[in-house]
């Protein structure tokens, strides 16, 4: 019988080895991706070589990357569902990366908010690398033929970039890749830092107090969102203006299942106080089995390695086909 049912859409998406995940980087990410997997065929990869756009020290990187691996699979990520793999393991996404360097402008890399940033934040070392990392990013996305990318809203310049290359190779050399969607989650798009609710929760911040890391112990993340910094009113709603609250509102949201008018109607007649517990406690205890899983997956390297292994292989057997594709398209002669 003919098989008449859809064919399941590819999700692609990646996080960096920088430090160990956020809870921003959570719910405005890997969250997703688990709910992802029983719709779609996905790929996540931690992305090692993007890491190096930035100094690493090598033996941090080494143990982030294995802890960020391990991270994926405590969160809930598959390997038997999902290809799970480390983007050094896949050479050919510096393959494309180069050939897509090649048809993305001088300007277009420019204008990326991302690389402002940070060469503003790292003016010592301004590397090529930083610059071209857009082209790294579409080359992964790109390679597996991915029609969503689910990531925070912070990635959404990169991913209409991204469509921007694609577009331009379709167009001079013929249907070659698929062009991706981005997928960015309503409520937890961005989760804001705890010190300073106008800036971005990031694994990178020198306040420790701005962010929690999904390994930190429940008491930390209690304390944190004690001094989280909010308003000087007293009233529990998502109100413009209001950026700690509305900040607190959507961690809470995201972590429960409640709807804003659900919780404001939980913390009608309550003051800060009791909501920061509430909150701290529940990302506690959302985060507990995670960290409980970490330190069992980090405790047996031999699984690990078995799953990046097998990750690599079912990753590069896909890539290859969109390399080989690109290479004949552009006129390398075969081997
Ligand atoms: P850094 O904090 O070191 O600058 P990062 O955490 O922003 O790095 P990645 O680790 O590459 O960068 O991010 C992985 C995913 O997490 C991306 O999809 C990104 O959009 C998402 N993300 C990062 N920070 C947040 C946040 N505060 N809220 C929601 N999503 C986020
Ligand atoms: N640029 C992203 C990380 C990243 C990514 C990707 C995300 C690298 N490659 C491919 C989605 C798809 C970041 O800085 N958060």
């Amino acid at each position: 019988m003919e098989n008449t049912a859809p064919r399941k859409k590819i999700i692609f998406s990646g996080i960096q080895p920088t430090g160990t995940f956020t809870l921003g980087n959570y719910l405005g990410a890997v969250k997703n991706w688990v709910s992802m997997q029983e719709e779609y065929h996905c790929c996540y990869s931690v992305v090692d070589m993007h890491a190096i756009t930035v100094r690493q020290d090598p033996k941090a990187l080494r143990e982030n990357a294995i802890s960020a691996y391990a991270l994926l699979l405590a969160c809930g990520l598959d390997p038997e569902k999902s290809v799970l793999f480390l983007q050094s393991h896949v050479p050919a996404h510096a393959q494309l990366a180069w050939v897509l360097n090649c048809y993305t402008q001088f300007g277009e890399l420019s204008r990326m908010t991302q690389f402002k940033d940070k060469s503003q934040r790292h003016p010592d070392n301004v590397n090529a690398g930083l610059f071209t990392y857009p082209t790294l990013m579409a080359a992964d996305i790109l390679l597996y033929q991915a029609d969503l990318v689910p990531v925070g809203i912070d990635q959404k310049q990169h991913l209409e970039l991204t469509r921007d290359i694609a577009q331009r190779f379709n167009g001079i050399h013929g249907q070659t890749f698929t062009l991706p969607e981005p997928y960015i989650p309503k409520t937890s798009a961005k989760i804001m830092s705890l010190q300073d609710p106008t800036k971005k929760m990031s694994k990178s911040d020198e306040n420790p107090k701005g962010f929690i890391s999904i390994l930190d112990s429940p008491e930390s993340i209690l304390k944190k969102f004690r001094s989280a910094v909010t308003d000087s009113e007293a009233e529990v709603v998502y109100r413009e203006g209001k950026d700690g609250i509305n900040n607190l509102i959507s961690i809470y949201s995201a972590v429960t299942g409640k709807s804003y008018e659900e919780i404001e109607k939980e913390f009608a007649g309550k003051g800060y106080g009791d909501f920061k517990t509430a909150v701290g406690e529940a990302v506690a205890e959302a985060l507990r089995p995670i960290r409980e899983r970490h330190a069992q997956f980090m405790k047996d390297r031999a699984y690990l390695e078995s799953c990046w292994k097998q990750g690599a292989e079912k990753a590069s057997g896909i890539a290859a086909r969109t390399l080989a594709k690109v290479y004949k398209k552009i006129g390398f002669p075969a081997l």
